[in-house]
């Protein structure tokens, strides 16, 4: 398999580290959505990254669908989002906080780094400012025991862990980890281990 995009993005490394944890080798393709748009392009229509691609050539898109499938390989027992119920509910609701807060991560970057000075809008970048923030508050209020979804590892942890990476890497001068202590301490957890290790956020 091949996993393709850059582990700057939290969507790519939660597929990684959850590689990794399953013991699914993979190979890497390191492009870039900006600078190989054609090659990202190429690979999914949208032109966005993680995709991945099966020894046979299929494609999948999207790191929830990655993810659907990384599950299936590793069956019910190993799976790191429980099969049913309100386990199922509990650990995809913190991905979809996490996720969300990394989609208004990387907008707000776009709109305060990519964007033509004269046409950056102050009343968007607080928007997103106050999405974030309201995210990173709903999880750090979240009581982890030691985990997210309680005491095993679960995709909440990871996806959580991947995205408060990119977020104090990135915009940390915005909001720095010290405000958000329980998310601070799951983040040390998680990246002491091996799997998260192995796919670490990349040194500038
Ligand atoms: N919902 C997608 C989000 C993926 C995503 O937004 N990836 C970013 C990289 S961090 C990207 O490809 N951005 C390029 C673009 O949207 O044009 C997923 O979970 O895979």
């Amino acid at each position: 398999m091949i996993l393709v995009g850059q582990l700057d993005s939290p969507f790519v490394r939660r597929v990684a580290v959850s590689m990794n944890i399953y013991g699914l080798p993979f190979e890497r393709q390191v492009i870039s959505v900006y600078a190989d748009a054609d090659a990202v392009r190429a690979v999914n229509p949208l032109g966005k990254v993680p995709a991945l691609i099966l020894d046979d050539g299929e494609t999948l898109f999207d790191s929830q669908m990655i993810l659907d499938y990384l599950d299936e390989l590793a069956g019910p027992d190993r799976a790191l989002t429980a099969p049913n119920g309100p386990e199922r509910r509990d650990v995809l609701r913190c991905c979809a906080v996490s996720l969300g807060l990394s989609e208004k991560v990387v907008g707000l970057n776009f709109e305060t780094k990519q964007r033509d000075p004269d046409t950056i809008d102050d009343g968007v970048i607080a928007r997103l400012e106050t999405q974030v923030k309201s995210a990173l508050n709903w999880l750090d209020a979240r009581q982890p025991n030691p985990w997210l979804c309680g005491s095993n590892m679960t995709q909440a942890d990871i996806t959580a862990t991947a995205a408060f990476t990119h977020l104090f890497n990135r915009r940390g001068e915005l909001f720095p980890e010290s405000d958000y202590p329980t998310l601070a301490a799951l983040r040390k957890r998680a990246e002491a281990l091996p799997p998260f290790q192995a796919s670490p956020f990349p040194a500038d």
